[in-house]
């Protein structure tokens, strides 16, 4: 008999459930040791054409909201000043943004990480040329001083939309197991090209997805192929944290359309909707996450 067949912690016999259906053990380990894991496409349970579609909606609203023309992936030579411009809130915008939001191999390994109340905190792409410059170590686990490091307060995850082949392709580098170490980088540290720490790069095919606790140190490659890579960034939160975006204004419409996403925007969780009186149902939730880490 497995543990969760005894029903005591449901908190955690749910994502026992999903982690078995998706075939994720092997990634829970990876986060747990090294504080990321990168989850191949065919484990992905996406839609027929998802990772296309997705990659697809990132450059028309890049085009749209600079005024540029991307034109292919492979070929595209954007001008690195203009395209990470306008790139935060896309929810909206198409709702590929959704399902890349609510994908359930997404959400198991981000409810591992953060809890049943993880809420999503904001969406935005990477768009890199060549000859695109790399960016230094960090931790995106904004906020949280030393001393706090022993469970996830944030978790970054990432769909690859373009194939990371190798460091050429100007990949995220991350130093494994430095979300243990409990704190960000220091200016010292952060040079890839002085620092000590130890890193490796992030692999994957594009529709592969990337997670990682938000503390686990990392940094990108100068990219020296020619075309783009492309990144849908997505950041999830413990419910105490300040979001990047507040989603509490999604269209009705298209929350009822997705129970999912009404969930891990926190409609069940603070801020009060009424603010002259206190709404006991977010009460009760906002209680129940200091219960336990997976609540
Ligand atoms: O992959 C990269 O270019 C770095 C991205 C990054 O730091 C992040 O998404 O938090
Ligand atoms: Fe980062």
């Amino acid at each position: 008999m497995a543990l969760a067949d005894y029903e005591v912690y449901p908190d955690v016999d749910n994502l026992m459930a999903d982690i078995k259906k998706y075939d994720l053990f092997e990634h829970v380990v990876e986060l747990e040791a090294y504080g990321m894991t990168v989850v191949p496409p065919e484990k992905m349970q996406a839609s027929e054409g998802f990772i296309e579609r997705l990659r697809y909606a990132i450059m028309k609203a890049c085009e749209e909201r600079n005024g540029i023309e991307l034109g292919y992936h492979t070929t595209a030579k954007p001008d690195m000043s203009v395209v990470g411009k306008n790139s935060w809130d896309l929810l909206e915008e198409d709702e590929v943004f959704v399902e890349a939001a609510i994908n359930p191999v997404n959400l198991t390994l981000v409810r591992w990480l953060l809890g049943q109340s993880a809420v999503f905190s904001g969406q935005t792409w990477i768009i890199k040329g060549e000859g695109a410059p790399g960016i230094g170590l960090h931790s995106d686990s904004h906020g949280i001083p030393p001393g706090a490091g022993q469970i996830a307060h944030m978790c970054n995850a990432s769909w690859i939309c373009t194939d990371y082949d190798g460091e050429e392709d100007g990949p995220t580098l991350f130093v494994p197991g430095s979300h243990h170490y409990g704190r960000a980088t220091l200016p010292h540290e952060a040079d890839t090209s002085s620092t000590p720490f130890r890193f490796v790069p992030l692999i994957g095919k594009a529709g592969s997805l990337a997670i990682w606790n938000g503390a686990t140190w990392h940094a990108s490659a100068v990219r020296s192929n020619p075309g783009i890579r492309v990144t849908l960034v997505q950041n999830y939160m413990r419910s105490y944290m300040r979001v990047q975006h507040d989603y509490e204004s999604t269209s009705p419409q298209l929350l009822e359309k997705y129970p999912e996403l009404a969930r891990v925007i926190g409609k069940a969780l603070y801020p009060y909707e009424d603010s002259r009186n206190p709404d006991y149902g977010r009460v009760g939730q906002m209680m129940k996450t200091g219960t336990d880490p997976f609540a």
